[in-house]
């Protein structure tokens, strides 16, 4: 997403199936209005069939991508929460977010570099990646840019990601004690400009060289079983299961070791969180740290109804879950049940509660995660979050709003 802190300038009008609250205090102002709507073709609509129930609509549907939204990162092509359904999100329904050009890379033509501060540099090719060990991770990808704007609300998918993990290859080739980072370079590349020194340069993120040696970090050529989708990568990307988006580099050209720290745009410019932050002695300071690992949060995807109770739906991820909580209006925080995924580090969680016997009319969900360290998602109100001035992380709790109808 782009480099300053603004946020969008929200009309208040939802886009799509939904009714606005305006439409619903205009329109359903006697109980009589309402009953008449709930019977109409429209409400209908609105309320979405699910596979095993129905989906009640929430109020607060994002309203449409802008369209330089559209123009700066591409097809974003958003999870839709309410159809979360499935623990893994399908290849054709995974958000995109591309900040240069979308290069089309021909599989026999594919090089991988290994550069810097290592032995024996060497080049790979995607068959010799394919022939060395494969290993799978299930990780939830999330743009940290998620939830920063009202519009964006589905840059996040689940996926196994299958590839062969870098540690071995950066040991193979003979790693240098001097070298401290290791920079990864995607074959798309865009013009910049710093200090009036203008450049072409490719995507680049770093890591630090115990991060880079991680066991689970994987130079990825597979998504879901399929050959890594071109928007997504293809031949390979870096996957770099528990953080945010960002260190996972697409259309992956070249991984070099050196002993400087890396300060390319998407280091120290894009994807910085700059913070007031008030330390032990109660003074407060100005922070910039680059965007890393994903921090605790969860959704509240969908209500269903499937005759008895309503079930609140909804899915929790960075870091290990401990457990979520779940708030209607101002009652207490009650716990809900994890249903998928449990067992898997890097996976979102999904998570279930019956609500029994709701009153009809508009109410409020809000969920949150607390992880097994005991970090307890943060409410919107918590400073950690508006004393944050840049709209990466945003993993404060999220409130929804539905009407449950009459009948
Ligand atoms: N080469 C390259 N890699 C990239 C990007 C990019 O623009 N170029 N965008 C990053 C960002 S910000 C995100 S959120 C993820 C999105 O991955 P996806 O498009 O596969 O969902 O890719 C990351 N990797
Ligand atoms: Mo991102």
């Amino acid at each position: 997403m782009t480099s300053s802190n603004e946020r969008t300038n929200d009309t208040g009008i939802q886009e799509g199936a939904g009714l606005s609250r305006r439409d619903f205090l205009v329109r359903g102002g006697s109980m009589l209005a309402l009953l008449a709507m709930i019977d109409s073709p429209l409400f209908a609509r609105m309320a979405g069939a699910a596979d095993d129930g129905e989906v009640i609509p929430f109020l607060d549907r994002p309203p449409a991508t802008p369209d330089a939204a559209v123009k700066a990162y591409g097809e974003l092509n958003r999870l839709d929460w309410q159809k979360l359904t499935q623990w893994i999100t399908p290849n054709d329904q995974f958000f995109t977010v591309s900040h240069y050009n979308r290069p089309v890379i021909r599989p026999e033509e594919y090089k991988l570099e290994l550069t810097g501060l290592v032995k024996n540099p060497k080049t790979f090719t995607l068959a010799e990646l394919k022939r060395r060990p494969r290993q799978e991770v299930v990780f939830t990808l999330e743009c940290a840019g998620n939830h920063g704007f009202e519009w964006f609300t589905g840059g996040i998918g689940t996926a196994k990601w299958a590839g062969t993990p870098l540690a071995p290859l950066l040991k193979e080739a003979g790693l240098k004690p001097e070298g401290l980072e290791v920079i990864f370079f995607g074959a798309d590349a865009g013009d910049e400009e710093v200090r009036s020194v203008k450049m072409r340069q490719e995507f680049s993120r770093s890591l630090s060289v115990p991060d880079a040696l991680r066991p689970e970090v994987l130079l990825c050529y597979e998504m879901n079983g399929e050959p890594l989708p071109q928007e997504h990568g293809f031949p390979v990307r870096l996957i770099v299961p528990g953080w945010y988006g960002v260190a996972n580099v697409k259309w992956l050209s070249r991984v070099d070791v050196t002993d400087r720290r890396w300060a390319g745009r998407f280091m120290t410019r894009d994807y910085v969180t700059i913070r007031e932050e008030v330390q032990p002695d109660g003074r407060t300071v100005w922070t910039q740290k680059v965007v890393g690992p994903a921090r605790v949060k969860s959704v509240t995807a969908r209500v269903v109804y499937r005759g008895g109770p309503y079930q609140i739906e909804g899915a929790a991820w960075g870091g290990l879950i401990d457990r979520v909580e779940v708030r209607v209006d101002s009652g207490p925080w009650v716990p809900a049940t994890i249903t998928r995924g449990n067992e898997q580090y890097f996976a979102w969680k999904l998570w279930s509660l019956d609500w029994t016997d709701p009153a009809p009319g508009e109410h409020t969900i809000t969920s949150r995660a607390v992880d097994r360290q005991g970090n307890i998602q943060p409410a919107a109100d918590d400073p950690l979050l508006t004393k944050k001035h840049t709209y990466w992380e945003s993993n404060g709790q999220i409130t929804r709003r539905i009407l449950l109808p009459f009948f």
